[in-house]
């Protein structure tokens, strides 16, 4: 018999893409919370799976895998037919490029603002890279923005492993915007605010409850 998968995870963090994904498959996997505020990722035990201290990490047999982008591409690659990637090359690149245009442009900035405006010690915090990165974070959005215009997932007609973590990545903006972003972006934030919903209105009512207690400790979970 097949072991069941172990998620090491926090639950208001990026773990949140990791477990969505196994959700969505309806695959069983053992949860082993790591618990952030406690400090339990520097623990030496913990440092042994991850090295780099951090959440998610999802073990399957000898496999030990961090990176939320790679977790949740790896588990959409082990169950193709249920089709969080798609077959078809061209599909797939585009996929890709979404994971990566969330990774990057998206999330780095979120990053910058959460580090100097929360996470680092009050008195390395430089307000100018909060307003770059904003500035950054506004731009980026409104290209996903615009793709979504009349689109219910970001590519194809179904859902992907690119809506679930480009959905969680704007409901974390979401966040860290209520704190930190002029109005503009808000304003313009109906498209994200669908692709949210959409992604929202998969999940069984138990998901849902995850994906809307995130923001309230989210910040306090990821500490960099
Ligand atoms: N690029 C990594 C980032 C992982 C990461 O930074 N996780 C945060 C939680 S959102 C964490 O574990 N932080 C603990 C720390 O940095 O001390 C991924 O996507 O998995």
């Amino acid at each position: 018999m097949e072991k069941r998968m172990r998620l090491y995870e926090f639950a208001p963090t990026r773990s949140i893409r990791a477990r969505w994904t196994l959700q969505e498959l309806g695959v069983d996997f053992e949860s082993v919370t790591v618990n952030l505020v406690a400090g339990e990722h520097r623990r030496p035990e913990f440092l042994k799976i991850n090295p780099a201290g951090r959440v998610p990490v999802l073990v399957d047999d000898d496999l030990v895998l961090t990176e939320s982008v790679a977790i949740v591409l790896y588990l959409a690659e082990k169950y193709p037919h249920k089709g969080l990637v798609p077959t078809d090359l061209k599909q797939r690149a585009q996929v890709n490029r979404w994971l990566l245009f969330a990774a990057t442009e998206l999330e780095q900035p979120l990053w910058r603002i959460s580090r100097h405006t929360v996470l680092y010690p009050a008195h390395l915090r430089l307000p100018a890279e909060v307003s770059l990165a904003r500035q950054d974070f506004r731009e980026m959005v409104a290209v996903l923005e615009e793709h979504m215009q009349g689109r219910q997932f970001i590519v194809g007609t179904t859902v992907t492993v690119a809506d679930l973590v480009c959905a969680y990545t704007l409901d974390w903006a979401a966040d860290v915007c209520a704190a930190a972003c002029a109005p503009p972006h808000r304003r313009g934030a109906r498209q994200s605010q669908r692709l949210i919903g959409s992604v929202r209105g998969r999940l069984a009512s138990e998901r849902q409850q995850v994906f809307s207690s995130c923001s309230v400790s989210r910040r306090r979970g990821c500490s960099a």
